[in-house]
């Protein structure tokens, strides 16, 4: 079919929309008629180069939608299913999959690789084969994938709110609940008040932390963070650690969750001052493929047994964590309606981009027309 999508050509330029042919589904493969995709910030490290795709490669990892067609051998789903498009897929038999670390599954190898799981790629445009982000390309009206990378939910749960738990929502309640291993009364830092940080402050609360301490250099960030789950905000980690050595009498946090925009070596030193005794500092904010220095007081590191640990998709299993998730938001204890500062149509995405780069969304979030 003749569809549209935001296409990368040339790392550093914008992104173009425009008609691209969309193949049907191969056996394994589904097309979603995707209601929304929201614009996260590895999109954008794609596009500048920080990590390395091949191109052309259309956007967005970030969507859900109404299955309209499956391939001949595809099980897991039928039309007609509303389905959350996981980041990573979840292949069910691999190693981590069958061990619950579904967000670490073998297939998480064609992430970066161009092709599709199956082989091949399924959009072309200007004569050329497309690679998707993620495996997906989110950032189209329709897209093929392959059935690991769906995940059903149930029918009543708004798409366009759905869309964000296929990472940023997931990927920070993860980073507090699973790789932080948040406990009720602990004290938690989420520097960086994007869609994942704004997802973990929540996954602190949720989780009974008594200090959450937001960080964000935009006034109004730290203002929307006291809303999602903060108790106390800084504007940046700096500024964080004389009010967090009064708050817990010098004990500093049990998790320190790094959220920023654009992850740097020089960032784990000031994360990890404000990680106290036997706590974990969690790096989930994605830096340039190759950044490889780090500054770690090693001595404090040592002696206060600190953790350091990086983290894809907060360690979540897409498949329990996306319905899961849901659930919570269902019910009001999940605030997603209130992470989406703003939508965009598909056309309007390098404004969307901007206005992320800018600090003036938390979440923007492309609803689709078809
Ligand atoms: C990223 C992680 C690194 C590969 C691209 C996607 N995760 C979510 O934004
Ligand atoms: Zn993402």
């Amino acid at each position: 079919m003749k569809t549209k999508a935001a296409v990368l050509w040339e790392y550093g330029r914008p992104w173009s929309v425009e008609e691209i042919e969309l193949d049907d589904p191969g056996p394994h493969e589904v097309r979603v008629k995707l209601a929304a995709s929201g614009l996260c910030h590895s999109d954008d490290h794609v596009r500048t180069g920080d990590l390395p795709v091949r191109l052309p490669m259309v956007g967005g990892h970030e969507g859900a939608g109404v299955i309209e067609e499956v391939g001949s051998a595809v099980t897991s789903v039928k039309p007609g299913d509303h389905v959350v498009l996981a980041f990573v897929p979840a292949c069910g038999r691999c190693r981590w999959c069958a061990t619950g670390h579904s967000n670490l599954c073998d297939l998480g190898a064609y992430l970066m690789h161009g092709e599709e799981i199956d082989g091949g790629f399924r959009i072309h445009a200007r004569g050329q084969d497309v690679s998707t982000m993620c495996i997906l390309g989110t950032f189209s009206p329709y897209a093929v994938v392959h059935e690991a990378s769906v995940v059903k939910i149930d029918d009543d749960i708004p798409l366009e709110k759905a869309a964000l738990v296929g990472c940023g929502v997931t990927t920070g309640y993860g980073s507090a609940v699973y790789l932080g291993e948040t406990r009720p009364g602990d004290t938690v830092v989420v520097a960086g008040i994007g869609g994942i940080g704004a997802a973990a402050l929540q996954g602190a609360r949720l989780a009974g932390a008594k200090i959450i301490m937001a960080i964000d250099p935009v006034p109004w960030k730290r203002e929307m963070a006291l809303k999602l789950g903060a108790t106390h905000v800084a504007e940046s980690m700096e500024a964080a650690l004389e009010p967090l050595t009064e708050l817990t009498r010098g004990e500093l946090a049990d998790v320190g969750i790094l959220t920023v925009g654009v992850a740097k070596g020089e960032l784990i030193g000031p994360l990890l001052a404000l990680v106290g005794k036997n706590g974990r500092a969690v790096a989930t904010a994605v830096a340039p493929y190759y950044e490889t220095q780090v500054s770690l007081p090693l001595s404090t590191f040592t002696f206060f047994q600190k953790q350091l640990r990086g983290g894809l998709f907060g360690g979540a299993n897409p498949r329990a964590d996306i319905p899961r998730l849901l659930n919570l938001y269902r019910e009001g204890q999940l605030l997603i309606d209130e992470m989406i500062t703003r939508t965009y149509t598909l056309e309007e995405i390098n404004q969307g981009y901007a206005d992320m780069l800018e600090g003036r969304n938390i979440r923007g979030v492309i609803i689709h027309e078809h």
